[in-house]
């Protein structure tokens, strides 16, 4: 790449369009220097204080460890200094109200796949950014579509952001010694045909059969309907996959199962679907639940969960075509009595 384009000269030239533009541009801005904090707290860990362990549950029942509850303190007092109305963290069981007269409102969670760390192990904050409605509250519950930006940021080898703004996905890379992200690749593009496919299998039993019946055309390889070797990859961390995903296709899923407190999936719809839905279609792939795509649904609760398959259009499109071969009635039946053959075709 040519000359060196910092996330701060790539923001004065980017959403012009959108509407509050600039006070877009302040929260993506911020939250990327809070990022550059946490990432300094993430590499020193045990160096600095940081246990790992947990501390206690957040309101829908998930172990929160001190980096959680750190990364969400740096997030949140990062936010306050911008224009912004409310805050729905991960962390907390309702959104905060920072300034009512403000013009955006960012959906947040802190720190993603905080787990894995102990591992050395990437984990990440995503983000999600909506215009206010007239009720501040009310626009947490408007659909995915409804926001203007998201991104992620991927703390491991490297400190990467991406950055859904103005119709486009762009990646930056944390110079550490400037303390600024420099864009390594714009308009990022998710190749449409990937043969990989990322799950964790070791739910396999409690699946429903439209998604039993797709992992086992991918693994039946050039065998199965999808006619093609697939290779596998789970890394149990949502923004590593969506990395991968946005580097070299394929297709992620979390999709609901038969076990109860998984009936509407694992991920939260505000602030890890919808934000990874508009990064995944505005870089050209494509993301939904298996019957409807994320950017259309809207939250009933602020941690309401959703099944998410995401990325390749082929991959989703597949996953998708076994879903509408089966009344929704027998999702939780065994994939054989159902599925269709040569769907894909
Ligand atoms: P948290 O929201 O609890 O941090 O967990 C989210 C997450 O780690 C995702 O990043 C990842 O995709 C998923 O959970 C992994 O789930 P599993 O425990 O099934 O491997």
């Amino acid at each position: 790449m040519g000359a060196r384009v910092t996330l701060c000269s790539h923001l004065d030239h980017t959403g012009s369009e959108t509407p509050n533009g600039p006070a877009v541009s302040a929260v993506i801005e911020t939250i990327a220097v809070a990022a550059i904090d946490l990432a300094e707290l993430i590499m020193d860990g045990p160096l600095a204080g940081i246990t790992g362990k947990t501390d206690g549950v957040n309101s829908d029942g998930d172990f929160q460890r001190d980096i959680d509850l750190a990364a969400d303190a740096i997030m949140r007092a990062a936010l306050r200094k911008t224009p912004v109305a409310a805050v729905l963290s991960e962390e907390s069981e309702l959104p905060e109200v920072f300034n009512a007269e403000a013009s955006l409102c960012v959906a947040i969670d802190p720190l993603d796949g905080s787990a894995n760390l102990q591992n050395n192990i990437s984990v990440g904050t995503i983000f999600s950014i909506r215009l206010r409605s007239n009720d501040i509250i009310s626009t947490f519950f408007e659909p995915g579509t409804a926001q203007c930006a998201a991104g992620f940021v991927v703390y491991g080898p490297q400190t990467t952001l991406v950055l859904a703004f103005d119709e486009r996905v762009d990646i930056f890379i944390l110079d550490r010694r400037a303390r600024e992200f420099l864009l390594i690749a714009r308009r990022v593009r998710i190749a449409p045909d990937t043969p990989e496919f990322a799950i964790n299998a070791s739910n396999r039993r409690h699946w429903h059969g439209p998604v039993r019946t797709y992992i086992d055309e991918c693994l039946a390889g050039t065998n199965g309907s999808c006619a093609a070797d697939f290779n596998m990859r789970w890394i149990g961390s949502l923004v590593a996959e969506a990395l991968r995903i946005l580097v070299r296709g394929g297709v992620f899923l979390y999709p609901a199962d038969a076990r109860p407190a998984y009936r509407e999936g694992r991920l939260r719809l505000l602030y890890e679907a919808h934000p990874m839905a508009l990064v995944m279609e505005w870089a050209g792939g494509a993301a939904t639940t298996g019957r409807r795509r994320i950017l259309e649904l809207s939250a009933r609760t602020p941690h309401q969960r959703v099944p998410l398959i995401m990325g390749s259009v082929r991959g989703v499109r597949d996953v998708t075509a076994m879903h509408e071969a089966v009344e929704p009635m027998f999702d939780n039946s065994d994939a054989p009595l159902f599925a269709r053959r040569g769907l894909f075709r």
